[in-house]
């Protein structure tokens, strides 16, 4: 059979006769048939081709090829020094992409990302504006030179803290740091106090450095007689301790350093052997014992050492004065028939026993351990010390006693030995009872109203006066009460309160609420000056002292808010823009400065000001003891049994 025909199988007929019919397609029209189904699957794959999902199954996007995606811009240089706006036309670059891209269902898409584009290029565009280069310039480099000044200062701490660190031995010093107060109030007022020292210092580095102290209303150095009129940096080293403690550490180093390069004691005028040890080998003491950094002991050794030709003496009672250049002594002019002064010769004890016990060198100790044998084999009148004392023979002077000016620390220092030694310094702490049990008697007054103040005693007469320098014995009194003979200890206690109280009247009926120099009782007037030439105040820190020790050991708020209110009469009335002043007479609310900051604001004003704010963690006085400038000595049973003397200090 045959197969069945691939065309129209029905018969086609010319004029009734059938026609013979062709079996396949001719050649041309098979071709186009081909044709056709070509072109058909041409144009199918091509549209699918534009769909993107499919497209970018095949092309990545970004490869090449992928010219329906606008590119993304190079990323910009970081650095915008080289970066132009010609390196890259990011506006050209997506005009042409939306030009070429096709209106399909990824329109949408492409729009989003042209936008996105667009707004990048718009970004960098700003960014990189002729002004903001430059600013970005100058932001770079002002970085680089903070990066820089950030690397010296680490790099100089580090100096700082070698040189710091290669001197160093361990004292055991506790509490010099910290006592940061829990309330609020409190740590107000120990931040302003710290910023008070800050002020003083600051401008003693502006205008005086090196001087001894400052005048801050001339704004330059100022040195007083006591120092023998040459340069000795006192303000650096009696303040320095206090900078410690307060964690001025900047300021501190920078007194540190100077002390190690420039202090030599070079005076060619004559210098007093008190000043010089209570201020300078005290404080280097206190640095010493607070830091571990050695070269302060050996800067207190120099200089000791060049005091000690003032004993050279027949009694072994030093000069007043010494001269460190011809190594001789003498005393002041004005001292009573060429006498030694008590509060001079007797307030040198703490210092020579510390530099024994740090050196091993017995010389020291010996020094002050033959004064203190001479004074206590002479006849006392009435129980008293009289201030006036003449080396040569070991007569005593007139019959003058003081727990004021030219007595004060001989009395302190008494009891401060006696503590320092670790409590076993009996014969110390015996001549304290005694003395005070006489001055009591003798020379402890109540006025009219009921205050109770300490005159001196003259020819048998007790003038109804008392010096600011006597206000430092309200704390004295109360530091005593631990260890004194039982039936002393409550009138210990009623004298510190009590003087502390009529002190602290003595501030508060002034106009600027700071105390005259010295006060008076008679008629009327109580505790306030009557005389012009003892209304001045010169920045003295007695009556502060007092209610530092008042609150150490009652913690009485009175003392805190007495100090506070003294610290801001000294804001008011002692401040001014070169550093602090003190005034000529304190009942005057505008008063006329007397030009000098004394280098005891520093060392001590402000450093009981600060304790008193602080937690007692701060120099506590189990482990430390106050020379007379307030330079804080080790307790030496707090400090170790490193002492090989403890029998010199018997
Ligand atoms: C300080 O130098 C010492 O406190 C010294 O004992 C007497 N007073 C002055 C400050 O007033």
């Amino acid at each position: 059979m045959a197969a069945a025909p691939l065309l129209p199988t029905h018969r086609r007929y010319v004029n009734g006769v059938p026609v013979p019919q062709r079996q396949t397609l001719r050649m041309s029209e098979k071709f186009m048939v081909l044709l056709i189904v070509a072109a058909f699957l041409f144009v199918l794959v091509g549209a699918m081709f534009f769909l993107p999902e499919f497209r970018e199954k095949v092309v990545g996007p970004g490869e090449p090829g992928d010219i329906f995606r606008p590119q993304p811009p190079a990323s910009p240089p970081v650095e915008g020094l080289k970066f132009h706006q010609h390196d890259f036309d990011p506006v050209e670059n997506v005009a042409r992409d939306v030009v070429d891209s096709p209106k399909s269902r990824g329109k949408q898409e492409l729009e989003i990302e042209q936008e996105k584009v667009l707004q990048e290029a718009r970004q960098v565009l700003n960014k990189f504006g002729d002004d903001d280069v430059k600013n970005d310039i100058k932001q770079d480099k002002a970085k680089l030179q903070l990066q820089r000044e950030e690397e010296e200062k680490r790099k100089q701490e580090e100096k700082n803290k070698e040189l710091l660190e290669v001197n160093r031995v361990d004292t055991g010093a506790v509490g010099v740091s910290g006592g940061e107060p829990t309330d609020q109030d409190t740590k107000m007022k120990r931040d302003k106090i710290k910023e008070m020292m800050k002020f003083a210092w600051d401008n003693y580095v502006q205008y005086a450095w090196g001087q001894n102290e400052l005048k801050p209303i001339s704004k330059r150095g100022h040195s007083a007689s006591i120092f023998g009129n040459s340069a000795m940096g006192a303000t650096i080293v009696d303040g320095l301790d206090t900078l410690y403690l307060m964690g001025l550490m900047d300021e501190y180093k920078k007194g540190r350093d100077w002390i190690a390069t420039n202090l030599k004691m070079e005076a060619t005028a004559d210098i007093s052997v008190f000043e010089v040890t209570i201020r300078f080998v005290g404080g280097l003491l206190a640095a010493f014992a607070m830091t571990g950094d050695q070269m302060f002991k050996d800067k207190a050794v120099m200089i000791a050492d060049k005091l000690l030709p003032a004993f050279n003496t027949p009694t072994g009672i030093p000069w007043a004065l010494v001269n460190t250049k011809r190594g001789n002594g003498r005393n002041w002019g004005w001292a009573s028939g060429g006498s030694s002064l008590l509060a001079e010769y007797g307030t040198l004890h703490l210092e020579f026993a510390y530099l024994t016990e740090l050196t091993g060198n017995s010389v020291y100790l010996d020094k002050v351990k033959r004064v203190r044998e001479v004074i206590s084999e002479l006849d006392k009148p009435d129980g008293l010390y009289p201030i006036y004392i003449n080396p040569k023979t070991g007569k005593w002077g007139q019959n003058h006693a003081s727990l004021g000016a030219m007595g004060d620390s001989f009395y302190e220092y008494l009891l401060k030995s006696w503590i320092m030694s670790g409590k076993i310094d009996n014969n110390a702490r015996r001549m304290y009872d005694q003395a005070m049990t006489a001055i009591d008697k003798m020379m402890v007054q109540k006025s009219a109203s009921g205050l109770t103040y300490v005159g001196d005693y003259k020819n048998k007469r007790v003038e109804k006066k008392m010096d600011h320098l006597s206000c430092f014995s309200g704390g004295m009194f109360m530091l005593g009460v631990e260890g004194a003979p039982e039936e002393l200890k409550n009138r210990y206690k009623e004298l510190g309160t009590e003087i502390t109280n009529t002190c602290h009247e003595s501030y508060i009926r002034s106009a600027t609420r700071l105390g005259p120099e010295a006060f008076r009782f008679e008629g009327n007037v109580e505790a306030m000056s009557i005389r012009q030439n003892e209304k001045y105040y010169i920045l003295r820190p007695e009556v502060i002292e007092s209610y530092f020790y008042m609150w150490r050991f009652t913690k009485d708020t009175k003392y805190r808010d007495w100090g506070w209110d003294a610290a801001q009469a000294l804001e008011k009335y002692c401040r001014t823009p070169g550093g602090f002043t003190g005034i000529r007479d304190v009942y005057n609310p505008n008063p006329a400065q007397d030009d000098v900051q004394q280098s005891f604001f520093l060392a001590e004003t402000l450093k009981y000001l600060y304790l008193l704010f602080s937690e007692d963690t701060l120099v506590p006085l189990d482990s430390w003891v106050f020379n007379t400038e307030a330079h804080p000595l080790p307790v030496k049973t707090s400090i170790g049994a490193k002492d090989s003397h403890a029998n010199d200090r018997r």
